[in-house]
């Protein structure tokens, strides 16, 4: 692939170029970055967001740092260390940084080895996704067997598309798959406030696509499985622990409960790089590393006005206070299973150590 992605790419003086997703659905605007201080921010910012594609921005931000610091191994670990600890949930993110440090550990050509060792990131993750959306779907075949289906309901939450992980993301890579085997499916869409990753980001990329779907508030979920309008959910997540439990985006715990109270099949689909192999119990263990962002995303809408020019709307009281969890975390037991580059496997310890 050589460094060319739909959410990032190099460009020809070697800086890293990213759709910058907050302009999303409403501009299509491109970043340029061209230090190792460039990538944390906009893995910060959330400019790149979704625990794949932060993955890959920061492997490309430590070869940045390789640019400007050559040699000079020491400079390049401690100025990495930024970028580790830009956002505190996505495991891929640590795992990424650390694996690029290694490689620049051992090299005698700095540069070279970590713009390699970048690409090699990102092109694996083409091929995980790839492998995720075919195993993905053969489950989505089987459940439209299994009920006589000719059209499937899946329900998603957040954004886990090619924007999240390259090329085609985890919980959606699925759906891309089914499209291409020519299977009829609707997506309900979660509008995943406060910062709408669905309502903004999902639904432009299904448009793209041209698979049928729909945005609903995100309290809609657990009505539509009651009246049997959703066949399965699928999402991603930012990390899963050796014991199963999974951190994704907040309000994915209360679609997994739902889920199980209507017998509904609830995956999660994820690279091998979203396990966190040090924690077992999310819920005790994850939770220092669960993200509080500013409660401004609570308070005020963004948008655009009836001439296309983005605007900021205040939609509480001035003086209430709001709390802005990033994630959750959804227990194994109610977990259907794992899509993963290595198969499907139950959200168990057993299962999960045949393949970590
Ligand atoms: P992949 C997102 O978080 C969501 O939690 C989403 O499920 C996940 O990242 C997608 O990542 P945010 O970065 O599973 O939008 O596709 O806060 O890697």
């Amino acid at each position: 692939m050589q460094g060319q992605y739909r959410p990032l790419w190099l460009n020809d003086n070697g800086d890293l170029e990213v759709l910058d997703q907050r302009y999303l659905p409403h501009e299509k605007r491109v970043r340029t970055l061209i230090s190792g201080a460039d990538a944390a921010e906009a893995i910060s910012d959330m400019t790149v967001r979704g625990a794949g594609v932060i993955g890959n921005v920061a492997a490309m931000g430590v070869y940045l740092l390789a640019r400007e610091f050559g040699e000079d191994k020491a400079r390049i670990k401690e100025e990495a260390m930024i970028l580790r600890a830009s956002r505190p949930t996505a495991v891929n993110l640590m795992w990424a940084v650390d694996r690029m440090l290694d490689v620049i550990e051992k090299s005698d050509d700095v540069l070279a080895d970590a713009k390699a060792e970048a690409i090699a990131i990102c092109d694996e993750d083409v091929k995980r996704s790839e492998t995720i959306g075919k195993i993905g779907c053969d489950i989505i075949e089987k459940i439209m067997q299994e009920k006589n289906l000719e059209k499937i309901n899946i329900l998603t939450h957040c954004n886990a598309g090619w924007l999240a992980i390259i090329d085609s993301g985890t919980a959606l890579a699925p759906i891309y798959e089914a499209r291409k085997r020519g299977i009829d499916v609707h997506v309900w869409v979660d509008e995943t406030r406060p910062r709408n990753q669905g309502a903004n980001l999902t639904s432009w990329e299904l448009l793209d696509a041209g698979i049928d779907h729909t945005i609903i508030a995100d309290n809609t979920g657990g009505h539509l499985m009651q009246h049997d309008m959703v066949d399965m959910v699928i999402t991603g997540a930012d990390r899963v622990t050796r014991c199963g439990d999974a951190a994704n985006k907040i309000g994915t715990y209360l679609k997994a409960l739902a889920a199980n109270d209507n017998g509904i099949p609830f995956y999660i689909a994820l690279p091998l790089s979203t396990f966190d192999p040090e924690s077992c119990n999310g819920v005790e263990e994850i939770e220092i590393e669960i993200e509080m962002r500013s409660e401004d995303e609570i308070h005020i809408m963004r948008g655009i006005d009836e001439d296309g020019k983005p605007q900021e709307l205040r939609v509480t009281p001035i003086g209430s206070k709001g709390a802005n969890y990033g994630f959750d975390v959804t227990p194994a037991r109610l977990i259907t299973g794992l899509i993963t580059e290595a198969g499907l496997i139950e959200a168990n310890e057993t299962a999960i150590e045949t393949i970590l």
